[in-house]
């Protein structure tokens, strides 16, 4: 993907948060308590264990609304946000982490038949927010999951996480970096450090324009 296709600026930016209202509607351990009639478009956050997703979200919803945990694991079921701005309404979905080596063989395998079912049959993805620590780009996991929802036709955005571990102005060179070596992003990946607020307005934004891109994303 040529670089200079890319819309937004690299590296972790600080454009002001945008004030998104938030409701936890699905909790789904099982595939037959997936909502998948047809419905809001869902922005999914998909990663390994520990990579971040759920503090991702928080800083996304600027309030405590998923369970973050240092151990590995934490998030265990499909959960469904409701996010709103003004008039303009969607999911954002939190799906449990791969990569978790102590998940046993029946844990292991109930997991992968809940996200089978849910990429394959959910209706309404609009996107896959593919999130990868910024430390050490994409790893195998990483690439299978992205030929898979590649094949099955999804569309992927990579966000990094954990950026504030590294220095600034190292970031810009490992994005260009980790692209040159390959991965499948719709646009340029996301800079991201949530515990430190890094890359969240900016982030915001370019979810809303990619699902509403006929609006113009005004301060609400
Ligand atoms: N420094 C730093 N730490 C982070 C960041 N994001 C997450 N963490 C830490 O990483 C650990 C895991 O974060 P979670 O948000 O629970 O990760 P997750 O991807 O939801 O993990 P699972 O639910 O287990 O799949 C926690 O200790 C967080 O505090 C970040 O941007 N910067
Ligand atoms: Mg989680």
């Amino acid at each position: 993907m040529p670089s200079e296709i890319f819309q937004h600026n690299s590296g972790a930016s600080q454009e002001a948060p945008l004030h998104w209202k938030v409701e936890l509607t699905h909790t789904c351990f099982l595939p037959s308590q997936l909502p998948l009639e047809p419905g809001l478009m869902e922005v999914v956050f998909s990663g390994r264990s520990n990579v971040g997703k759920s503090t991702l979200i928080n800083s996304l919803f600027r309030r405590k609304v998923a369970h973050t945990s240092g151990t590995p694991g934490k998030t265990r079921s499909i959960n469904y946000y409701r996010a709103s701005h003004g008039d303009q309404a969607w999911y954002l979905v939190d799906v449990p982490g791969y990569g978790y080596a102590k998940r046993g063989g029946e844990e292991r395998s109930s997991w992968l038949h809940l996200m089978e079912h849910y990429f394959m049959k959910s209706p309404n993805i609009a996107v896959v927010m593919h999130l990868v620590d910024f430390r050490h780009g994409l790893l195998e996991k990483d690439k299978s999951l992205q030929s898979w929802l590649h094949d099955l036709g999804i569309p992927l955005q990579v966000i990094f996480t954990k950026a504030d571990k590294i220095a600034r102005s190292k970031h810009r060179g490992l994005v260009l970096q980790y692209v040159k070596k390959g991965l499948y992003s719709l646009d340029k990946p996301y800079v991201t450090g949530a515990t430190k607020n890094l890359g969240i307005g900016e982030l915001q934004r370019g979810i809303q324009n990619l699902l509403f891109p006929e609006a113009v994303t005004e301060e609400l």
